[in-house]
């Protein structure tokens, strides 16, 4: 299975995050992506395609934001990693965006994801990835992966947070839509439902979204992912949230994942998308699930049964010593 990552990726590595009420560690660490390169024996550095297939999801605006905020951070003379404190409430009317402090509210949904100096270029290069693993199953390749890190699936198309800049997942849909596939399909396991993904296919018929996630009663991102959430206009019904409680072991798992893999063939897509998150195990520090490293494995057998070309794109996972040996077992699966 080929496997893209760009050096670069590394260096996006913000300091702290606001975790429930204390700044704490970062956990979206470069050591996730050393430990998962050690683990699948490396990765080919993956061809540079430009910004074109980014801007079909994001919008320039928001592009321009992310490449400007560390610089507009520090002339306002902050030393630290550029994080939001300040949102613009629902609803509200006149939004005044000129100092980065509301830019920073307005462009970023959470305080836990900082920009940095080199989030740009690292976010850049996981996109990348992610357009490399799908070029090649274009090429033919049953399946490839993307080492995407930073992750992308709380990213929208105008809106950064939880731990995501550019949303990979939908950057390889988009890809694909645009390479003529006309129905594109995007399987999210993360523990965490995938807000961005979710919104920016949301009003559309021709990629269909289908989460299992951690119930947004309970857990992050809370506004998104609930059960009733299923799409709008064009893209009614092409939404599925499958929200499950913590504890969740493989078997429960595996029936919510088995209902999205049943929706996701009535849809018949050409090329199907994985937001992969290995913070559904057991031992992950931020998460409540309980799946065992070998359940990762049996998890790929039953989405690679399927059959579709399958691009997989790296999401979250943060007990770091784990984390290569989960990503390996999700891969041998395929
Ligand atoms: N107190 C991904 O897995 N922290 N992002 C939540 C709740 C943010 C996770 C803190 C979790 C984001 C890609
Ligand atoms: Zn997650």
């Amino acid at each position: 299975m080929r496997r893209f990552f760009a050096p670069v990726q590394l260096t996006h590595a913000p300091a702290r995050e606001l975790h429930n009420g204390s700044f704490v560690a970062y956990a979206e660490v470069p050591a996730r992506a050393e430990t998962i390169l050690r683990a699948i024996g490396g990765a080919e550095a993956p061809e540079d395609r430009g910004e074109a297939p980014i801007a079909a999801v994001h919008a320039p605006d928001y592009l321009a934001f992310l490449k400007e905020a560390p610089a507009r951070w520090a002339a306002a003379g902050r030393s630290g990693d550029a994080i939001p404190y300040t949102f613009p409430v629902v609803g509200r009317r006149a939004l005044r965006l000129d100092r980065i402090d509301a830019l920073m509210g307005r462009y970023g949904f959470d305080a836990t994801t900082p920009i940095t100096a080199d989030t740009w270029a690292a976010a850049y290069g996981s996109a990348q990835t992610a357009l490399a693993a799908t070029h090649a199953v274009f090429g033919g390749e049953r399946a490839a992966f993307a080492l995407g890190r930073p992750p992308g699936h709380h990213a929208g198309a105008d809106y950064c947070g939880g731990y995501c800049h550019l949303n990979t997942a939908a950057i390889a849909a988009q890809a694909a839509r645009d390479a003529g596939h006309p129905r594109v399909a995007i399987l999210d396991i993360d523990y965490h439902h995938g807000n961005g993904t979710q919104d920016i296919f949301w009003d559309r018929g021709d990629v269909f979204y289908a989460s299992v996630h951690a119930d947004p009663a309970t857990d992050y991102p809370f506004y998104w992912g609930h059960a009733d959430e299923t799409g709008e206009g064009e893209g009614r019904g092409a939404t599925l949230n499958l929200p499950l409680p913590h504890g969740t072991r493989l078997d429960a798992f595996r029936v919510a994942q088995s209902r999205a893999l049943d929706a996701i063939s009535r849809f018949g897509p050409g090329l199907l998308v994985v937001s992969f998150g290995a913070d559904t195990w057991q031992g992950d520090p931020i998460s409540r699930f309980s799946l065992t490293t070998s359940d990762y494995a049996l998890l790929a057998r039953d989405i690679a049964g399927a059959g579709w070309p399958t691009v997989v794109v790296m999401e979250g996972g943060y007990a770091v010593d784990a984390l290569g040996a989960n990503v390996a077992s999700f891969l041998s699966g395929f």
